[in-house]
Formats: C-alpha cells, sequence, structure tokens
C-alpha cells in the first residue's frame, strides 16, 4: 500500500475518533462527573521541592493505583535524589534529580510512605492499591 494511501485512512480514521469525543460530550453531559472519578490511565507522582515548609511535596498526597498498574514517579528537584519507599517495606524507589522512575505494587492496600534522603521533610503520602 502507498504511503499516501496509509496516511488517508489514518486520517480518516482520526476524524472519526474526534466526531466520536464531540457527540459524547454533547450528548452525555451526567458523564462529565462520571469522567473525573475515572482511574487515570497512567498514575502519576511527582516530587517537587518547596519555599514553604515541608521543603518537599509529593503530589498527589493521595494516589490511586491497581495492583500491578505502572505508577510513573517525576522528581522536579534539580537538586536532590529523592525516593518513595514503603514504611512497611514494600516497595521503594529512587528519582534522580529531574529524573523520572516506574514502581508497580503487586498487591492491594494502603501504604503510606516516606523519602529515604529526608525522612521528615515531605508531606505524608500514600499510594492506595485496589
Ligand atoms: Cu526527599
Amino acid at each position: 500500500m502507498p504511503a499516501t494511501a496509509k496516511f488517508s485512512i489514518a486520517l480518516v480514521a482520526l476524524i472519526g475518533l474526534c466526531f466520536t469525543t464531540i457527540d459524547a460530550i454533547d450528548h452525555n453531559e451526567a458523564g462529565a462527573t462520571t469522567a473525573i472519578k475515572v482511574q487515570q490511565a497512567n498514575p502519576t507522582i511527582t516530587v517537587t521541592s518547596q519555599p514553604s515548609s515541608p521543603p518537599y511535596a509529593y503530589n498527589p498526597a493521595q494516589l490511586n493505583a491497581k495492583i500491578g498498574q505502572p505508577i510513573t514517579i517525576t522528581n522536579n528537584d534539580p537538586n536532590g535524589v529523592h525516593s518513595v519507599t514503603a514504611k512497611d517495606g514494600s516497595f521503594s524507589a529512587d528519582v534522580p534529580p529531574k529524573g523520572s522512575a516506574t514502581l508497580t505494587v503487586k498487591k492491594a492496600g494502603s501504604f503510606p510512605y516516606y523519602c529515604t534522603y529526608h525522612a521528615d521533610e515531605h508531606n505524608p503520602a500514600s499510594i492506595n492499591i485496589s
């Protein structure tokens, strides 16, 4: 198949998707509330340094994910390594400055975690696995 034909098919498919999406928004206003509650496709924890106390923050403080679902941890602090370490030892991931890491949790439960590098300098945070 010539490349232009492939492109045309892809374009038609894309346009079709757009109309489907617009249709859903137009005719399902009740769905707007539901959409917010849907599990995010790629759960992410962001670590930032901040001028207030505590000096480092995990966002969101409560993260929901499924068993085995990859959780991305992004470290926005250019100056330090941080970790997401379960208080019960179930998991630990180090995240380099301006870097990211992926974590998966293999059992259900609520896991309070902390940073091994700054034990008392982050906000309290948990990963909730279902
Ligand atoms: Cu830290």
